[in-house]
C-alpha cells in the first residue's frame, strides 16, 4: 500500500523516496489531502513518538522531516489556491526561544488552501516581531505556535504587545500546539485554537467569509 511507503520512507528519512512515493500515490488517484493526512503526518507522527519515548534522536527527527517536506512540496502545489485579493490575510510564526515549526508548516498549508495571503515569520518570533508584522501588514487572522510548555507564556506577551501598541482589535488571534490547551487560549485572551491542522481548515472554510466581512465581529 502506498501510505504504508509514505510513512516508511519517512521514518528512515529518506527524502528521495518521499518524494516518488508521494508522486506515485498522486498517480494513482489518491488526493493530496489523503496523502498529507495518511501518509506524510501519519509517517511524521510516528517519528515524533519515537522520539519522545527515546527510541530516536535528533539526527534522525531531522531527517524525517526533510522527508516530509519532500513529500509536502510534491502536494502543496495542489493544496494551494490561488491568492486572490479580498480573501484576506494571515500571518503565522512560532514564539520566541520556540524552533519547532513542522507543525505549523502543515498548518499553513491548509491557511494556503483558503486562497488568503500567509506570510510565514518563521520560528523564534520576539512579540515585538509579531506586533510590527500585524502593523505593517494588517492582517484577519494571526496565528502563533508553541511546542514547548516553556514557550507557551511568550504568546500571552504577544498578545500584551498587541494591546500595548493599540493592535489587538482587528486581528484575530488563533493559537496552536501540542500543550494548548481551550482553557490556556481562554486564559491569555487568544480567539481561537485548534488541537490540528484538519479542524483548523474545517474552521476556516465555514468562518472565513464571515471573518473577513466584520474583522471586528464575533464569529
Ligand atoms: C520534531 C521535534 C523537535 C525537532 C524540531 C524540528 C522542527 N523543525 O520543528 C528538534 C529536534 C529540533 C526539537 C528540539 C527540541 N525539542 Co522537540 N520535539 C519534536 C517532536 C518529536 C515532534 C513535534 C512535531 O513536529 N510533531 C509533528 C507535528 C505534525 O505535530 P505538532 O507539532 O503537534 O503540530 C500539530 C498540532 O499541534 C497543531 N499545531 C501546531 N502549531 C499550531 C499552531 C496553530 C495556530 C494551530 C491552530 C495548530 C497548531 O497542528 C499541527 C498539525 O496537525 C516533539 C514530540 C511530540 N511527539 O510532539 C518534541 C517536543 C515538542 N520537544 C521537546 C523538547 C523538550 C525539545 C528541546 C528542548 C530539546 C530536547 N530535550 O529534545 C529542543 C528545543 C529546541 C527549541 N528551542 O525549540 C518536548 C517538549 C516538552 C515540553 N513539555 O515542553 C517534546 C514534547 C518531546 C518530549 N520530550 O516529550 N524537537
Amino acid at each position: 500500500m502506498i501510505f504504508d511507503d509514505i510513512i516508511h520512507s519517512i521514518a528512515e528519512g529518506e527524502s528521495e523516496e518521499t518524494l516518488e512515493f508521494t508522486k506515485q500515490a498522486l498517480a494513482q488517484g489518491y488526493s493530496a489531502t489523503s496523502i498529507l493526512e495518511k501518509g506524510l503526518i501519519t509517517g511524521i507522527n510516528i517519528i515524533a513518538e519515537k522520539y519522545r519515548t527515546e527510541k530516536v534522536n535528533v539526527p534522525e527527527v531531522l531527517m524525517a522531516t526533510n522527508a516530509m517536506h519532500a513529500g509536502l512540496s510534491v502536494i502543496e502545489p495542489i493544496l494551494t489556491a490561488p491568492t486572490k485579493k479580498g480573501l484576506g490575510k494571515i500571518i503565522l510564526g512560532t514564539v520566541a526561544g520556540d524552533l519547532h515549526d513542522i507543525g505549523l508548516g502543515i498548518v499553513k498549508t491548509m491557511a494556503m488552501t483558503t486562497g488568503a495571503k500567509v506570510i510565514d515569520l518563521g520560528v523564534n518570533v520576539s512579540p515585538k516581531k509579531f506586533a510590527s508584522a500585524v502593523r505593517k501588514e494588517k492582517p484577519n487572522i494571526l496565528m502563533i505556535s508553541s511546542l514547548l510548555t516553556t514557550t507557551m507564556s511568550v504568546m500571552k506577551d504577544v498578545i500584551v504587545e498587541l494591546e500595548a501598541q493599540d493592535l489587538r482589535n482587528g486581528v484575530k488571534i488563533i493559537v496552536g500546539g501540542a500543550p494548548i490547551t481551550d482553557a490556556f487560549a481562554k486564559e491569555i485572551g487568544a480567539d481561537y485554537t485548534f488541537e490540528n491542522a484538519f479542524e483548523f481548515r474545517d474552521f476556516l472554510k465555514e468562518n472565513l467569509g464571515k471573518l473577513l466581512a466584520s474583522k471586528r465581529a464575533d464569529i
